[in-house]
């Protein structure tokens, strides 16, 4: 498998990461993942807009346009016969050494690309079965919004989750639920669609954007609203949403059974809508369920 680092496609044993690179010292990244189906990426629009976003946000100037960005990651994926699978890709302010918190001038320092893949294949199963997931409060940053590659507030939500037997982590606020360890969150309540509003609480999924799109194409009402832990114990169907897993049944919060405990028509009806929208931009899948 090769990868991309700066401007080489290369084999990953190649590639030299300094100690003193900003992502490994400070976290001073921004990452993406992206999803192919049949060799095509879906919604790559949107994630090097939504990577973009994130550079400007933490002040980190790319290198590269756009285009450029995306045929360099078509490259990767032709190169490594991607079918169906997932590309990371990774950028840090670069390596300055000494270690110093503020910020190099970019003339002198340079960032630091990485980009790399996976065959992952489509997870039927769990899709149609659902998973667990356990409620741990959202104890991370103010910037969520911004896909940083500091991921410790989640991982650790995550490894809470793990350690009890769940999926996913589920997190609040307050009681006020935010989104899942790495996943938006969804509950559907006499059939409205629920999900927390963009801002800074929450990252703005592109998955996201897609199931808005494919609730107001099947006439199902969505309102971009809070919801909190009591609503959620009240809750028909919950799941949640990423580039990964699509549209997830949640069909078990900490033990307890969500509505039927088993996926509900309104999240069934939602990934029947994704899975048009996939086969609309990267062709037929096969679907068995
Ligand atoms: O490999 C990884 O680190 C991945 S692949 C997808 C994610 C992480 N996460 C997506 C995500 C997230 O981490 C949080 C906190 N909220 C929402 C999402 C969903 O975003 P999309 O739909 O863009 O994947």
């Amino acid at each position: 498998m090769k990868v991309i680092w700066n401007d080489q496609i290369v084999d990953r044993s190649e590639v030299k990461i300094d100690m003193e690179d900003r992502g490994y010292q400070f976290a001073d990244g921004i990452y993406d993942v992206v999803r192919a189906y049949n060799g095509h990426f879906f919604t790559l629009d949107e994630h090097v807009d939504r990577f973009f976003s994130g550079m400007s946000k933490i002040d980190l100037e790319a290198p590269f346009t756009k285009d450029e960005l995306k045929s360099r990651l078509k490259e990767l994926i032709e190169i490594n016969k991607i079918e169906t699978g997932n590309v990371y890709f990774q950028i840090t302010r670069g390596i300055a050494s000494p270690r110093d918190h503020i910020f190099p001038d970019p003339t002198d320092v340079p960032p630091v690309f990485t980009a790399s893949t996976t065959v992952v294949p489509r997870n039927q199963v769990k899709m149609t079965k659902g998973i667990t997931a356990s409620i741990v409060p959202d104890t991370r940053w103010l910037h969520c919004d911004i896909k940083s590659v500091s991921l410790l507030g989640n991982i650790l939500a995550k490894h809470t989750a793990h350690k009890k037997g769940f999926d996913e982590a589920v997190l609040h606020r307050d009681g006020i639920v935010t989104e899942c360890s790495s996943s938006n969150m969804w509950m559907v309540k006499d059939g409205t669609v629920y999900t927390h509003p963009d801002g800074n609480l929450i990252l703005p999924g592109i998955t996201k954007i897609v199931l808005l799109k494919a609730a107001e194409k099947a006439g199902i009402p969505v309102k971009e609203e809070t919801f909190t832990l009591e609503d959620l114990k009240q809750a028909d169907e919950a799941f949640s949403s990423s580039t990964t897993v699509e549209a997830m049944p949640i069909i078990e919060i900490d033990g307890v059974a969500v509505g039927q405990g088993k996926r509900g028509p309104v999240v069934e009806k939602l990934q029947q809508h994704f899975v048009a929208e996939i086969e609309a931009q990267c062709g037929s899948l096969t679907v068995t369920n």
